[in-house]
């Protein structure tokens, strides 16, 4: 129980519902070319020629998204930056869900043949990048490159008293020199003129190929650390939307606040691979089933894990997102 965060337990549920369906989406985009709503059992041919994306950040970056929006919905306009542009289809799932995609492009619109086009798109030459790109909506940059997101953030409060900007910074990412420096704009940007800047940063442990520093601090060290630039930290562990919610609010209250979020790379993914730990390590990073397209074993791993949200409890030709 979190006092104070008036959070029903149907909006919670909703925040539930809205993260397995962008877990979903986010791993059809990855592997599926057809049998989107998974109707018949999977088979080679469901699946792309070349398997090109980043999985390891998407289930994280979904958590943030949902109570995000459940958070600010009757708040003044928040902007939300991804640090991590890898993970885009995670925030590709989340744009269409909303309708932001085909507020843009009315070919996505929210039925099966919008699905079909949103995961055959992805990381497909003359559809999607494999990254965030100024083809979605609200990007103005590419998304490859890891750093500028705080700085940005900064940047798009300076002289506008009524933004919040939360900013989703990836564990490696903070490791850059571009966000470090960054990290002292908090001295620089303040006051009544200016908006606030909400860093969160995804402490999911791991980058490409390792663990990472921050990963690696004790608590103490990190929430130190954080002090010392000047923010205020605060900890979000797991993803109980009544807990991050409860957070949402305890930020609201602080001048410069900086949530640590620390969930499990590759979340709701396979935890074992080839007898190899995936989940939890930075071999989550990119495509964790690698040889979907070829290996019977790893096609079942993949058809368990799509199956494991029940998007057909979520959605429904016809009627639409039910979340
Ligand atoms: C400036 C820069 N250096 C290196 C890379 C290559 N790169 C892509 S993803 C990644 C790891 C990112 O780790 P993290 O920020 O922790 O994100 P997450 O673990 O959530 O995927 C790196 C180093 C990059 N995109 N940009």
């Amino acid at each position: 129980m979190f006092i104070g965060v008036g959070i029903t337990g149907k909006e919670i549920e909703r925040v539930k519902r809205r993260v397995r369906a962008a877990d979903y989406l986010t791993v059809a985009q990855l592997f599926l070319v057809s049998n989107f709503l998974l109707e018949k059992e999977l088979s080679f041919a469901d699946i792309k020629e070349r398997l090109l994306g980043h999985w390891g950040t998407c289930h994280g970056i979904n958590v943030i998204y949902s109570n995000l929006k459940l958070f600010y919905e009757n708040r003044p306009e928040l902007q939300f930056i991804l640090g991590p542009g890898h993970g885009f289809p995670a925030l590709n799932a989340n744009l269409f869900i909303d309708g932001d995609l085909e507020k843009i492009d009315p070919r996505f619109k929210r039925n099966l043949a919008g699905i079909e086009l949103l995961v055959k798109e992805f990381s497909f030459p003359g559809g999607f990048p494999s990254h965030s790109s100024p083809f979605t909506p609200g990007v103005v940059s590419e998304g490859g490159e890891l750093g500028y997101a705080l700085g940005t953030a900064f940047g798009a409060v300076l002289g506008h008293p009524e933004k919040t900007v939360a900013v989703l910074i990836g564990d490696g990412e903070f490791e850059t020199a571009t966000t470090l420096s960054s990290m002292n704009l908090c001295k620089l940007v303040s006051g009544e003129k200016n908006g606030r800047v909400l860093p969160i940063l995804h402490l999911n442990g791991y980058k490409i190929s390792g663990p990472t520093i921050m990963g690696r601090k004790s608590e103490r060290e990190q929430k130190e650390l954080i002090r010392g630039f000047g923010f205020s930290p605060l900890m979000i562990e797991g993803e109980n939307p009544e807990k991050i919610q409860f957070v949402l609010k305890q930020a609201e209250e602080l001048e410069h606040p900086f949530i640590i979020f620390k969930s499990e790379k590759g979340e709701t993914g396979p935890t074992e691979v080839d007898g190899q730990k995936v989940r939890g390590n930075c071999l989550s990073h990119q495509i964790p089933l690698p040889k979907a397209k070829s290996d019977p074993e790893q096609l079942k791993i993949l058809e368990e894990w799509l199956r494991s949200y029940h998007f057909e409890e979520l959605y429904r030709e016809g009627k639409g997102f039910e979340i």
